[in-house]
């Protein structure tokens, strides 16, 4: 037997505890060796699983040797449309309570995937926060990851040690309602810890090993780099505009109004150019501050699901 190739998505009750989602695009090297450890550790676990996989356009092969593969559930896309996207269309076809997400390229320490699972429960959300950084391209992906992660912390009020971990599991119900939230890139699972915590689900965090990827990494660093420069003012304007924008409004405000007295007493009444620049700058991010903050506020959906309590 080979996979299964699903073409229908699954909708209705879970059928199993856990689907673990795979986005794999050219990883043909390693694609069996990290799918066996996946199933390896599911195996001595008490959870029922699933392994899906979201292969879209590789070009390396990686679509022919997962269709031989025994024991995975697999949702094949003839273009290329991101990591984000997979994560997201598997997270949709998943029969599972709970969803898994995880990397392909023996980074993530996949085979303490059920450690992750036992951490689930009392919370919505658990993400494997990395002890180092191995990535690909550090030098530039630290301090942008870095900013992104103090920002993403002063939005969310809450501590985030990892905001771009690849390694998390969450209840699959809760993650339904924002779906359609979920870029297609790599920030896809930046959006998904931001959404859950502006909206009242909780996440914990879980220290974890992260070792460097096989194979050849798919970040890019320019085009990459570029989408998370976008994504801090994403999360700046559709989070918390008012938190971001207000107090330097207020700050320059202030200044240009001192700035003004100064004017109006000792320059008799000639008001400087800077003076006008300081205070309409002021005005403007108080103006599209506040326009953000009724956007945010008109658009918000009305969500049913109860977040995780503490059982008896
Ligand atoms: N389906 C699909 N999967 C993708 C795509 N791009 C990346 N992936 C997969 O998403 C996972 C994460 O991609 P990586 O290249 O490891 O990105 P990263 O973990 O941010 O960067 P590294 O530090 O290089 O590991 C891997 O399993 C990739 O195979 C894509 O366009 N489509
Ligand atoms: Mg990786």
């Amino acid at each position: 037997m080979s996979a299964e190739i699903i073409n229908k998505v699954h909708e209705g009750e879970p059928q199993v505890d856990v689907t673990i989602v795979l986005p794999v695009f050219n990883e043909s090297g390693h694609l069996e060796k990290e799918i066996f450890r996946v199933h390896e550790s599911m195996k001595a676990s008490e959870y029922s699983y699933e392994v899906l996989v979201v292969d879209d356009g590789s070009t390396d092969g990686s679509g022919d040797i997962l269709r031989e593969i025994d024991g995975i559930r697999l949702l094949q896309f003839a273009h290329n449309r991101g990591s984000g996207s997979a994560r997201k269309y598997g997270t949709l076809a998943a029969r599972g309570r709970i969803v898994v997400w995880t990397d392909v390229d023996m980074s993530y320490p996949n085979d303490q995937i059920p450690a992750l699972l036992d951490e689930l429960d009392h919370y919505d959300q658990v993400v494997g926060a990395r002890r180092t950084e191995e990535g690909t391209i550090r030098l530039l992906r630290r301090p942008a990851k870095w900013f992104i992660r103090k920002l993403a912390t002063y939005l969310s009020g809450t501590t985030i040690p990892d905001l771009n971990s690849g390694f998390r599991a969450f209840r699959r119900d809760v993650a339904l309602q924002f779906l359609y939230l979920l870029p297609a890139g790599f920030s896809c699972v930046t959006t998904i810890t931001m959404t859950f915590l502006s909206n009242g689900y909780s996440v914990k965090y879980v220290p974890i090993d992260y070792a460097p990827r096989e194979g050849e990494s798919k970040f890019h660093w320019w085009k990459d780099t570029r989408r998370y420069l976008l994504q801090v003012v994403r999360m700046v304007l559709s989070y918390s505009p008012l938190k971001v924008l207000m107090p330097p409004a207020i700050f320059l405000g202030l200044v240009g109004t001192g700035k003004l007295i100064f004017d109006l007493y000792d320059k008799d009444f000639r008001i400087g150019t800077n003076t006008i620049v300081l205070l309409g700058i002021a005005v403007s991010l108080s103006l599209l501050g506040m326009l953000a903050d009724l956007l945010v506020q008109v658009n918000k959906k009305r969500h049913d699901v109860l977040p995780a309590t503490i059982g008896r």
